[in-house]
């Protein structure tokens, strides 16, 4: 058994680069695994499931053929992609995970999570986080128009580039005492999360937690097997 994890690829029109690294990847390293976990904030906004963007249909379309090829796809929300939804697992062949999900890979008990749960200190953003995933509130907001979804998408990102700018660093990392607690909360030995984008690993009392990286200058990934389990990356070319 062997299994890919990504998060943070921050998929966006304007950076024509990582996408084309995100298909390659797609077509030449995925196949090569029996899973693909994409941990979240796989694009930088997503509007609504029917958004007709051409390169959310090629994104669509892209893992739906790694899906074909016999991959396993799994999809977890992070808070960029939060409204993705029942159709694009449909149209993918993925399935949608919960905010925290268990699974055993090469022996190791993993547990999967985007990242954005773990950073309880920041009291504002876990305050808008509740609001949003509120299952009414993301109801209606699948039910305006989607012009008026791709302005509030675009409200939200500049407000949340706006105040992260003015945010002490610590406060946007995660909370070790939370750390801990999900690990044991789970039962399990290895967290791995994006979110932060700082890629690393790291020991904690109970256990040890790996942080994808965010797809900027270089490609970061997971990849757990029988034989242990590794962060890797690789360089980006330019735009
Ligand atoms: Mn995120």
């Amino acid at each position: 058994m062997s299994a890919l994890f990504i998060s943070d690829l921050h998929l966006a029109p304007e950076r024509p680069a990582v996408s084309r690294a995100f298909f390659d990847f797609l077509v030449t390293r995925a196949p090569r695994s029996e899973k693909l976990f994409i941990l979240g904030d796989l694009v930088e906004a997503w509007v609504g499931d029917d958004d007709p963007h051409p390169l959310t249909r090629e994104i669509v379309r892209g893992l739906r053929d790694v899906a074909g090829k016999g991959v396993a796809l799994y999809f977890l929300h992070g808070n960029r992609d939060f409204l993705v939804g029942r159709r694009f697992a449909r149209e993918t062949g993925s399935i949608l995970l919960p905010d925290y999900h268990r699974t055993e890979i090469g022996g190791r008990t993993l547990l999967l999570c985007h990242g954005d749960t773990l950073c309880v200190d920041d009291a504002d953003y876990q305050k808008f986080r509740r609001r949003v995933r509120n299952p009414l509130v993301r109801w209606g907001l699948t039910h305006l128009p989607l012009k008026t979804r791709q302005r509030i998408a675009a409200g939200w990102r500049r407000k949340s580039a706006a105040i992260n700018s003015n945010k002490p660093a610590n406060i946007m990392d995660v909370n070790d005492d939370e750390v801990e607690k999900v690990l044991a909360d789970y039962d399990a030995d290895i967290l791995i999360h994006g979110h932060t984008h700082r890629p690393g690993r790291h020991r904690h009392a109970n256990g040890e937690r790996i942080v994808l990286g965010d797809w900027h200058d270089q490609g970061w990934y997971v990849r757990a097997d029988g034989d242990g389990i590794e962060l890797q990356s690789f360089p980006l070319p330019g735009d």
